[in-house]
């Protein structure tokens, strides 16, 4: 058996390194390849190209794959949360832009009161996408901000209610004590709100974002992770990381700065993107710029 002497144990440590370099930090990396070790040796595996295929089989069945639910519920409260700069703001308008190209009403809450730049930074959006923005004065208790917005989804017939929040350190606690307000504020006006909350992740960040959103989940109840960022230079392992060790399935990737830039989840086009066969491929530019 020519091939069998592919499998060095050489060949696994360059196994784990290209997992590790793709980010999906030590802690996810050598569990998966001691599982896939396990496999390779119960189906017999003797050349590194059916490894590594294997692999790729493993890193897609680890990701719980999701279609997009139809709107049951009415007002649907969706809260995003990360820390600064991941792309909630961002995301926010893009996931607004998408429910209303499928005929629905949607709602914007500024809940991001810290910085007086967050409030005018969604309602520009909010002007461009012809949707109403409800704020609060600059420091002004977020939570009254989602009191008001929630109170206004019900009276305006809204379909989705679109929450942004400041970013906060996972380390902050007294901040995320305010998001565990945010949500409870949410569900007091709206039966079962809110009823997504998406962690919105730079596909940038390294194995610090594994530590920041087991800090969210512990504080929230997450219900599901967006990848920003996928177009930079990062294959975006954090997002493995994170959707693995937490259970929760990837529901939507940033690959660019446009409106149209947010894709639901692929999990084929990710792994191959994880482990550099290609890079994910990025969806020619709309012209809905930022
Ligand atoms: N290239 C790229 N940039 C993004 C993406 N999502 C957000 N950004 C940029 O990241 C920066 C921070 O985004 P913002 O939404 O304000 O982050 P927030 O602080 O979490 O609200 C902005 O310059 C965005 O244009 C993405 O998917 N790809
Ligand atoms: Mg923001």
């Amino acid at each position: 058996m020519l091939g069998a002497t592919e499998l060095s144990n050489t060949f696994w440590q360059e196994l784990e390194e290209t997992l590790i370099q793709a980010d999906l930090g030590i802690s996810t990396s050598i569990p998966l390849i001691n599982e896939l070790k396990q496999i390779s040796h119960s189906e017999g595996l003797t050349t590194g190209d059916q490894v590594f295929q294997q692999l790729r089989t493993l890193l897609i069945e680890h990701l719980k794959s999701v279609s997009e639910q139809p709107l049951d519920v009415r007002p649907l409260v969706v809260i995003l949360v990360g820390v600064n700069g991941s792309g909630k703001t961002t995301t926010l308008a893009r996931l607004a832009h998408r429910w209303q190209s499928s005929g629905h009403k949607v709602l914007l809450a500024a809940a991001d009161t810290y910085r007086a730049a967050a409030s005018e930074q969604l309602i520009i959006w909010g002007n461009r996408l012809g949707a109403e923005v409800i704020t609060g004065h600059s420091g002004s208790d977020p939570g009254a901000v989602v009191y008001d917005a929630a109170q206004a989804a019900l009276a305006r017939g809204t379909d989705i209610l679109l929450v942004d929040t400041s970013g906060r350190m996972h380390t902050q606690h007294n901040l995320m004590t305010e998001l565990k307000k945010i949500c409870r504020v949410a569900g007091k006006v709206i039966q079962g709100a809110p009823h997504q909350v998406l962690l919105v992740l730079d596909a940038t960040t390294g194995q610090n974002g594994l530590a920041q959103a087991k800090a969210f989940a512990h504080a929230v109840n997450i219900t599901g992770v967006v990848l920003a960022k996928l177009d930079s230079s990062a294959r975006g392992g954090v997002g493995f990381a994170v959707a693995s060790t937490l259970d929760l399935p990837i529901q939507y990737v940033g690959l660019g700065e446009t409106l149209n830039d947010l894709s639901p989840f692929e999990p084929k086009a990710f792994v191959d993107g994880l482990l550099t066969m290609d890079k994910v491929e990025i969806p020619p530019q709309s012209p809905t710029k930022l």
